[in-house]
């Protein structure tokens, strides 16, 4: 049985990897972040107590900017394939928050390499790089575009990516970067433009919610399905050589376009609903992202099966669920708060 150790198993991506890796009989090993409230909505699906016999999937308390503990659980757990999907990966964010983004997203990565390095261990290295490293980069971007980073993530995005370069060259680590362009789901965070579309939209239709406020409408994203995306990562580590690879559908579209899209598949006019807010604004943008991932088709086999049109079907069914059993508990009696931040 193989065993994988996975930082970020809490996020959109952890849970559909996990799922995914499950799937294949690995043994699965997250680190998860103490929280005052529960943090593992995502996969508690998958979770056994560690008592049962069947349970393969641990979890271990940690932080990607404490690197003696994650040499001990590397270590300990000496896994066959690492994936480093932890990272402060909200780019809005990473404007309040540039030092803590810097700490996490890039030198979380160098922290995990070191204790690969100091422990000797032999074991497969996935780097969650992200599109927003070609920035300014005119479309449609491939490995050998140039990154223009626009925003503290992406800056500390493109940190982690050529320290995976160098730890690949200077210590013959199997270490890839995967060049992932958005990918998105049910399980979406709440604050990424997609998802609090979706939700905002389905919960307008039942009356529980009157508006929706949004930044830059013109900025164009290839959209995918994270479901597709985490079978790439796995894929890229089953290579006979680590390299980097976009993962893209190939296809933009405008963020007006998925509201409009969304708006008319609930018999809604969204001009009515939606209004911008400057607040969403960011500093710098990043103004169009088209991914090329002609390598990906040809070297790992890999392409995208859910389309944009399905992929907003998805998210909608999902967010229609949420919003009904939401309007349960609000006919009950119960009061919701409506959070509409980043
Ligand atoms: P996500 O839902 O925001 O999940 C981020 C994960 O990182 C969560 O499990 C979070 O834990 C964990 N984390 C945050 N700070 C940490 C810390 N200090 N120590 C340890 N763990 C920490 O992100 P995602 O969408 O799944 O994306 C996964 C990775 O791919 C990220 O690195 C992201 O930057 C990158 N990426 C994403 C996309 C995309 O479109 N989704 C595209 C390209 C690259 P909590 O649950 O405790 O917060
Ligand atoms: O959904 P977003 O916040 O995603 P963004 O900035 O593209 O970043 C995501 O994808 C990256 C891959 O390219 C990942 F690396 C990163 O971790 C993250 O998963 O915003 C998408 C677009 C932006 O242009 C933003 O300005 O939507 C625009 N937008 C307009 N109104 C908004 C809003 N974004 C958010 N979050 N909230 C708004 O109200």
């Amino acid at each position: 049985m193989k065993k994988a150790f996975i930082t970020g198993i809490t996020g959109q991506d952890g849970s559909y990897l996990s799922e995914f890796l499950l799937s294949k009989d690995y043994e699965i090993h997250g680190l998860i972040r103490r929280s005052s409230t529960f943090n593992t909505d995502r996969i508690d699906h998958l979770y056994k107590d560690a008592h049962d016999p069947n349970a393969r999937m641990f979890l271990h308390y940690g932080d990607l900017s404490v690197s003696g503990q994650l040499t001990d659980l590397l270590y300990d757990i000496k896994p066959d394939e690492i994936y480093n999907l932890g990272a402060q990966s909200h780019v809005r964010v990473s404007f309040d928050m540039p030092e803590y983004t810097g700490d996490i997203t890039g030198l979380g990565t160098l922290r995990l390499l070191e204790a690969i390095r100091k422990t000797g261990i032999k074991t497969r290295f996935y780097q969650a790089s992200s599109s927003e490293m070609f920035g300014a980069a005119p479309p449609p971007q491939s490995e050998s575009t140039p990154f223009q980073p626009q925003s503290p993530y992406a800056a500390a995005k493109v940190y982690s990516y050529y320290i995976v370069c160098n730890y690949r060259e200077a210590y013959k680590i199997f270490a890839s970067n995967g060049i992932l362009f958005n990918h998105e789901s049910p399980r979406r965070g709440e604050t990424f433009v997609t998802r609090k579309i979706t939700r905002a939209a389905t919960r307008i239709k039942l009356g529980l919610q009157d508006k929706l406020f949004l930044g830059n409408l013109e900025a164009k994203r290839d959209w995918g399905f994270a479901g597709d995306y985490v079978e790439a990562m796995w894929m890229m580590l089953q290579q006979d050589r680590p390299d980097d690879y976009v993962i893209a559908t190939g296809e933009t579209h405008s963020v007006k376009e998925f509201v409009r899209r969304v708006f008319e598949k609930l018999d809604l006019d969204w001009q009515k609903y939606v209004a911008v807010d400057p607040r969403y604004f960011r500093p710098t943008e990043v103004d169009v992202l088209l991914g090329d991932a002609g390598k990906a088709l040809n070297e790992l086999g890999w392409k995208p099966r859910v389309g944009f049109d399905e992929l907003i079907d998805i998210m909608i069914a999902a967010d229609m669920e949420a919003a009904k059993k939401e309007k349960t508990l609000v006919e009950a009696g119960y009061s919701i708060s409506d959070h509409q931040s980043a």
